[in-house]
């Protein structure tokens, strides 16, 4: 197996998903945690481009990046497959795992941080991305069929982070009526121990992010 390290901030979402990943394949790891406000050696020597978290380690060689870490684990361990085996549908998962960050994550946090109309838009927009991930698991147990996969640990955030962003952004996107199989699926992710187990605390993560949206606000021009 080789030696490996997680470089980490325990209340990131990217690094969770890296951690279920090493857990799933049943990988020992040493994880680093890492003060992104004061970012140490090891990361910078590790991810000198983008010098964020989460960085694995194996055998000294880094590879950064949460959905690159993810594909570099599934090729390495072959025990609980994330990715399936038939290229289409390999590359079918990727692309709804990138849809799922970028249009669903930070379509979040945009409708979270904006104000006043641009808000009213964020949310109908990222509501509308959410309708796209609904199809996806429509009539399955996990995205991949009856086991967990790739995409599950990429969406894995939205049971235990999104009401958090929606608490502190004062609004709502997933419920049972609108989006009755995510709410589903994200109810009986949660419960799985080996997920529930890398979970932070739900008051840290509203502390973070409250805390994450105050310093927004201070950057913003103040209204007269
Ligand atoms: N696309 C990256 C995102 C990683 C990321 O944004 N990490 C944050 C922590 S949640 C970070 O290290 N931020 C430090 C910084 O931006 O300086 C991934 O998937 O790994």
């Amino acid at each position: 197996m080789g030696e490996l390290k997680v470089i980490g901030c325990s209340k990131s979402l990217f690094c969770t998903r890296v951690e279920w990943a090493l857990k799933l394949k049943g990988c020992e790891y040493e994880y680093i945690e890492e003060d992104l406000r004061n970012k140490s050696p090891i990361l910078l020597k590790y991810n000198p481009v983008h010098k964020k978290v989460p960085v694995l380690v194996h055998d000294d060689k880094p590879i950064p990046e949460s959905l690159v870490i993810l594909e570099y684990i599934d090729e390495t361990w072959k025990l609980n497959p994330l990715l399936p085996e038939d290229p289409y549908e390999r590359a079918t998962a990727r692309f709804w795992a990138k849809f799922s960050d970028d249009k669903c994550l930070y379509g979040a946090f945009g409708a979270c941080t904006a104000e006043g109309e641009a808000k009213e838009r964020a949310i109908e927009t990222t509501l509308e991305s959410f309708g796209y991930l609904e199809k996806q698991i429509q009539g399955k147990k996990f995205f991949g069929g009856e086991e967990i996969s790739y995409l599950d640990l990429v969406a894995g955030w939205i049971p235990h982070l999104l009401n958090v962003i929606e608490e502190v952004g004062g609004m709502k996107l997933v419920d049972a009526e609108r989006l009755p199989s995510l709410h589903e699926w994200a109810h009986n992710f949660i419960q799985i121990p080996l997920i529930k187990e890398c979970i932070p605390p739900r008051e840290d993560l509203v502390v973070l992010y409250s805390a994450h949206l105050s310093y927004i606000r201070s950057l913003e021009p103040k209204k007269q």
